[in-house]
């Protein structure tokens, strides 16, 4: 019995929840630790397309334990709203665990999200704007804070919402005056009707993990976003306000990195981000918007259309040797098919030096001149290959080139959005 862990080595976006699904089989719990309803999972099968952001894709399994651990931060608004579209699609969402630790997204989070963003006019971050920021803010400021546990406490959570909300308030109109909160009464009754609704299926999660270690259960933790959107290890601060590579699992479960097996880092075969901040191998060109119509890059929860480029094997490596990876998996390999010529980046030039070392400072990455290694392109329908050996030679060169920058066994090779699309090694 194994415990994996998946996780995007780079910008977010990377086609986790594929090979989560692929996984779900044989774990018998699924974890989510870290993010909210920013993050965005596809999956596909059996003609169904399911859209998920703050469930884990354990969900779509028969039998496996989802379980969403103290690391999320959880609106339970879009939580219920979620789970009523996939039972609307079939699916029974009976075990599903939420941890008590869990930090509770509020309207005054969007509110003040929205209000911070635009004070930064073209300095923005480029948020989703679901208050995630804000909430995990108030996690690490501790005063404001409010858990899931909380909810469950009535007398608890009428006074500390009280208290939280008089001084959001002041915060939130100090800045805008015009902005505008929902009444306290109104979100309290609000809240504590979706407490109630949840109420069964909230626990320490902690606890119930090591109970399902001490077992010998199967585990597989999730991943969202991406490394090099990490709060300590990505652009900051062009960031998500967790830690989103490898390093969030122990944080965000309480399940320590030296119990997990194998670490799965997941990269697609090209670059992508949404929002601000710097991204060297970004092509503002036609071959940029080939790649976004060939790969439909946009955003599953805001529909922004992702900026595209070429595979960073420097950002990259950097995402991967702080996840501290076993194997990668490449996504999204067939939507460089038609290309003539395909590109890696293999080094940047800052100031006239050549480095492989990811810039730690902003301004630095910023100047980072991508230096490119360029390799024919296979123009070839790829999407029905199976095994590793039934690729053409100008895609096996690709996937071998990632393979070497990233210092990294391939483990899986993806080359359309069905389960089947996949080619295991
Ligand atoms: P936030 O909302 O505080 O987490 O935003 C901070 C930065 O993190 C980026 N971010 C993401 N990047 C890629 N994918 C994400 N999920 C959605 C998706 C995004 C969407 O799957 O497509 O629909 O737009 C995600 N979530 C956060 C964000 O763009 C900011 O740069
Ligand atoms: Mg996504």
């Amino acid at each position: 019995m194994s415990v994996t862990a998946v996780v995007g080595l780079q910008w977010g976006d990377e086609a986790k929840g594929k090979i989560v699904d692929l996984l779900t089989d044989q774990h018998e719990v699924v974890v989510r630790y870290l993010g909210g309803n920013n993050a965005g999972h596809t999956v596909m099968f059996g003609g169904q397309t399911y859209k998920l952001s703050l469930l884990p894709a354990g969900i779509l399994r028969p039998g496996v334990t989802s379980v969403i651990a103290n690391g999320v931060v959880l609106n339970p608004k879009a939580l219920l709203s979620e789970l009523d579209s996939i039972v609307k699609q079939g699916v029974d969402p009976g075990n599903l665990l939420i941890s008590d630790k869990a930090h509770v997204i509020f309207p005054y989070h969007m509110v003040e999200e929205a209000v911070l963003e635009s004070h930064r006019g073209d300095k923005a971050i480029g948020t989703t704007m679901r208050g995630i920021g804000t909430c995990y803010r108030d996690k690490y400021g501790r005063t404001h804070a409010i858990r899931m546990g909380d909810l469950l406490r009535k007398d608890l959570f009428r006074e500390r919402l009280n208290d939280v909300y008089e001084t959001k308030k002041l915060l939130i109109n100090a800045m805008d005056p015009k902005a505008e909160l929902p009444p306290v009464d109104e979100i309290f009754d609000e809240y504590m009707g979706y407490a109630d609704i949840l109420k069964d299926r909230v626990i320490d999660t902690t606890s119930y993990l090591h109970r399902v270690l001490r077992e010998g259960k199967s585990m597989l933790f999730e991943g969202a976003q991406g490394s090099l959107l990490d709060i300590d290890h990505g652009t900051f601060p062009y960031v998500t306000s967790s830690n989103s590579s490898g390093c969030g699992i122990q944080a965000g479960s309480g399940v320590p990195s030296r119990r997990i097996d194998r670490v799965i880092g997941v990269v697609k075969a090209y670059t992508t981000r949404v929002g601000g901040g710097p991204c060297p191998t970004e092509l503002t060109d036609e071959t940029g918007q080939h790649i976004r119509d060939e790969g439909n890059e946009y955003g599953t929860v805001t529909g922004r259309p992702r900026r595209c480029g070429w595979f960073d094997a420097v950002a990259t490596a950097h995402g991967a040797r702080v996840s501290g990876i076993d194997c990668i998996a490449v996504m999204l390999l067939d939507v460089l098919s038609k290309l003539d010529e395909v590109k890696i980046c293999e080094a940047y030039e800052i100031d006239g030096e050549r480095t492989t070392d990811f810039p730690s400072q902003l301004d630095d990455l910023a100047k980072a001149k991508p230096i490119y290694r360029t390799l024919p392109g296979w123009k070839t329908d790829i999407t029905g290959v199976r095994r590793l050996e039934d690729f053409p030679s100008e895609a096996r060169a690709y996937i071998d080139s990632v393979s070497e920058l990233l210092e990294a066994e391939v483990g899986f090779v993806s080359i359309g959005p069905d389960r089947e699309q996949t080619v295991i090694l």
